[in-house]
């Protein structure tokens, strides 16, 4: 049977017309192979229309994997316990033996894998309906555009994606007999309560030659949204073979005198303010989580690769978030997951303002203050890692040129992690490949009290990427530096820490609006219109200008004593930390750059002798 007879099989007239109007063999081929594999009673394809999209919508409902909440467009969708976060244990990269990938990755071989996940795959969509999605990653029909097909039984995953994601039937329609775009092949499989039942067989594996990541009996975001961090591995590695960038970051834009708007990315592990600093107050937001950089005309051009939100919930509250609060309480269309809702429809999450409801139901049932868990622990009323899904579009913070397909020219990139010691609040490197190799490749943070395990562990996280790296690390870094070096202007690179305490580790040195000032002042850096100080380890502000920054944004008296004792610096500490970083890269095989090391090297030789002159605390004045 040729691929459109098994299609036919299984279609209406009216949704095998909107498949004809493709004209795309390759597609064709890739949807009968599944349709095969799966054996759905029926088969859905969107074609982006509002009638179609409502389609989807209702579905979720009808199916159960969403409940419609008091306010109208709002509804929650629960996960399974145990389904809970993205599954890094059983994600691994299809490789054919005897081929090399990279030490460190999670890998299997591609023979077994199919064989295991075809297995899982016969027969697991039985009456049940397949839903064919169109979209782009980046905006349509520009340089940056990867257009994506999502196959799925989970109308959740179908109507988050409509959110998340730019719709691309049009696109498709446009290409014609296309056959580079990406494919994401997710069912949830068997459900128990409308959540994945078969957890032990979870599967998400990836085949970056073929361009196709399989996601198997799970329904939490992180592991089914194609677009979001599967096809963030298959860009991954396209990009590294064309020369530009797939990065896990914010892209914000700054304004600065006189309406100018400069363009910031920036890579930060979670928890540690890459949200909130994508949302800074008066400024304006293109994307929080993932971005396509490209060289155009010599400048770094970059997009958001989504449309939507999918953050986080805990600790939402209307002082610090006042954007989100208000789409969460007003927005025209938001699927929140695994938070607590009471009877009359209303969320609660963990760090709300306000009293907690007497009962209610979450990800693990019905709900009451009281609830333990099975080691006798209290139960939480929403998950830690429960989320929110809306549409970038609702935000009033928007930047006009989110959609712009030709990307917005980046004036800086930053990197931040959690360091109570180490890092001066902000620091700007002495060009890109510095920037890249001291802060971006050098990225650590410290666990916190939210995530198992001792607190205060430093844990080695490049430009924030580790989990989604589908080539070797070396080659990674070594990427991000000839990125920039090809450029004819690249963007200044700056670390920000948001987290420093004092000598004795007692208090925070900032609070967490000081990150305003910080932002500013690369601002003005990136523009030519501060000076900075030469710190040993790179750049850092001088007091006269952050004075006048703390006053104008915050209102502030900024005393010369915090700046003292911010932006002294910990001779001692930075050398420990670079031991660290190059202890780690020695052991990630021959792709490290070996200018990683040199440059490292040079920078611990210099703190050195700054020891000899300086001691191990040089106050910024003293520089
Ligand atoms: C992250 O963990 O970095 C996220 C959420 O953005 S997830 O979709 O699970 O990756
Ligand atoms: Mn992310």
């Amino acid at each position: 049977m040729g691929s459109m007879d098994i299609i036919e099989a299984k279609c209406d007239e009216k949704n095998i017309k909107k498949l004809e109007a493709i004209n795309n063999k390759h597609l064709n081929d890739f949807i009968a192979k599944f349709v095969n594999l799966f054996e759905p009673d029926s088969i859905f394809i969107c074609n982006d229309s509002e009638e179609d999209i409502q389609h989807v919508r209702n579905k979720a409902i009808k199916d159960g994997e969403e409940t419609k909440l008091a306010v109208s467009g709002h509804t929650v969708h629960f996960d399974s316990i145990y389904d809970q976060a993205r599954d890094k244990a059983r994600t691994k990269f299809l490789v054919p033996k005897g081929k090399e990938f990279g030490k460190g990755l999670n890998i299997i071989d591609k023979e077994e894998g199919l064989t295991e996940v075809n297995e899982i795959m016969s027969g697991i969509m039985k009456g049940r309906q397949l839903i064919v999605m169109f979209f782009t990653l980046g905006p349509a029909d520009s340089p940056f555009t990867i257009p994506a097909v999502q196959l799925t039984d989970s109308s959740y995953v179908a109507h988050s994606e409509t959110m998340l994601y730019r719709r691309g039937y049009q696109e498709f329609k446009r290409l014609g007999n296309y056959d580079k775009f990406f494919r994401f092949v997710h069912s949830e499989g068997e459900l128990e309560n409308a959540v994945s039942k078969n957890i032990d067989k979870r599967r998400i594996y990836i085949d970056t030659k073929e361009d196709t990541v399989y996601s198997m009996n799970t329904q939490y975001g992180g592991n089914t949204l194609g677009l979001k961090k599967l096809a963030m591995r298959l860009g991954i590695s396209r990009a590294s073979q064309e020369d530009w960038l797939t990065e896990h970051m914010f892209i914000v834009g700054i304004h600065g005198p006189e309406s100018r708007v400069t363009y910031f990315a920036g890579a930060f592990p979670s928890m540690c303010g890459k949200t909130s600093t994508a949302m800074l107050k008066g400024e304006t937001i293109i994307g929080d989580d993932i971005v396509y950089i490209r060289n155009i005309d010599g400048r770094a051009k970059a997009v958001n690769v989504e449309v939507g939100l999918f953050g986080i919930i805990q600790d939402i509250n209307p002082d610090d978030d006042p954007m989100i609060w208000k789409i969460l309480h007003e927005g025209k269309e938001v699927i929140f997951s695994n938070v607590l809702v009471t009877d009359d429809g209303k969320v609660n999450w963990i760090g709300k303002p306000g009293d907690l409801p007497e009962k209610g139901k979450n990800h693990t049932g019905q709900w009451s203050p009281d609830k333990k868990d099975a080691d006798g622990n209290e139960v939480p009323p929403s998950h830690k890692n429960a989320r929110f899904t809306s549409s970038l579009k609702e935000l009033e913070n928007l930047d006009p040129n989110y959609d712009d397909p030709a990307g917005v020219e980046l004036g800086g990139v930053l990197y931040g992690g959690r360091d109570s010691n180490t890092c001066v609040p902000v620091l700007e490197s002495y060009g890109w490949e510095h920037g890249i190799i001291t802060m971006g490749a050098s990225i650590e943070s410290e666990t916190t009290a939210a995530t198992l395990g001792k607190t205060g562990v430093r844990t080695h996280n490049p430009m924030s990427n580790l989990d989604f790296l589908s080539i070797p690390m070396g080659t990674y870094v070594d990427i991000n530096i000839q990125f920039g070096k090809k450029l004819e202007k690249a963007p200044k690179v700056f670390a920000v820490n948001y987290f420093l305490k004092d000598r004795e580790g007692r208090e925070f040195l900032n609070t967490k609006l000081d990150k305003m000032v910080w932002l500013k002042w690369m601002e003005l850096r990136v523009n030519g219109e501060a000076d900075a100080i030469d710190a040993v380890t790179g750049l850092i502000p001088e007091y006269k200008d952050l004075k006048i920054l703390f006053k104008e944004h915050l209102d502030k008296d900024y005393s010369e004593e915090e700046y003292i004792q911010q932006f002294t610096v910990r001779i001692n500490e930075n050398i420990e930390k670079i031991d660290r970083i190059i202890e780690i890269y020695k052991d990630k095989g021959p792709e490290v750059p070996e200018n990683l090391f040199d440059t490292l090297k040079k920078q611990k030789e210099k703190l050195e002798k700054m020891l000899n002159e300086k001691g191990s605390y040089i106050s910024p004045l003293d520089l």
